[in-house]
């Protein structure tokens, strides 16, 4: 697991370079933006239920024949693990946002979860969109909690939903 950091010197270690005049705009990049990162993980631990929770019934309203019998969510044991997988995809962007790098999410979240998701017949489509729904919900959250920096936000739930999308199998 890297973060922004330690992908750094791995990269000028490999070449053996001392760290150049980019290493350090990115690095002073990564500082700037540390104490926002870590109040945004401050924000999602303390909203997390109920992140979750909103994000499953957005995603719900909008496709309902997930929940409908022969959906992939209905049942209550599905339904169950479809708001689990949310609260791993928020736990996860949470730790990427304070890495400042998306590797954790390659290594722990990524790795092998279409095929488990082709097998066992989730849809892929929903998903991505409730990953962006998530995505929605944490910046209200953090708009209402009076915290201007949104933007940030984005990066680990897009990786997410993007590598989702695109990877084949
Ligand atoms: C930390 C990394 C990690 C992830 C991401 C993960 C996902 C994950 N989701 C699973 C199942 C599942 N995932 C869903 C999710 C959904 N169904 C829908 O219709 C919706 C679109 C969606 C919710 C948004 C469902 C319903 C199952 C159960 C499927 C089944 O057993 O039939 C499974 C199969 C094993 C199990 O049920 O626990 C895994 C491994 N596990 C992990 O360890």
């Amino acid at each position: 697991m890297r973060d922004a950091i330690t992908s750094l010197i791995k990269t000028y270690d490999i070449t053996g370079r001392y760290l150049d005049r980019d290493a350090v705009d990115s690095l002073k990049a990564y500082f700037a933006t540390g104490a926002a990162r870590v109040q945004a993980a401050s924000i999602i631990n303390g909203n997390a239920a109920s992140i979750v929770k909103q994000a499953g019934s957005r995603l719900f309203d909008e496709v309902p024949e997930l929940i409908r019998a022969g959906g992939n969510a209905y049942t209550t044991r599905r339904y169950a693990a479809c708001l689990r997988d949310l609260d791993y995809y928020l736990r996860y962007a949470s730790y990427a946002l304070v890495a400042g790098n998306t590797n954790v999410l390659d290594e722990r979240v990524l790795l092998g979860l279409r095929e488990t998701y082709n097998s066992l017949g989730v849809p892929i489509g929903p998903t991505v969109r409730s990953i962006q729904i998530l995505k929605e919900v944490v910046k209200e959250e953090f708009a209402s909690a009076g915290f201007s920096d949104v933007g940030l936000i984005d990066e680990p739930f897009e990786y997410l939903a993007r590598e989702l999308a695109e990877k084949n199998i």
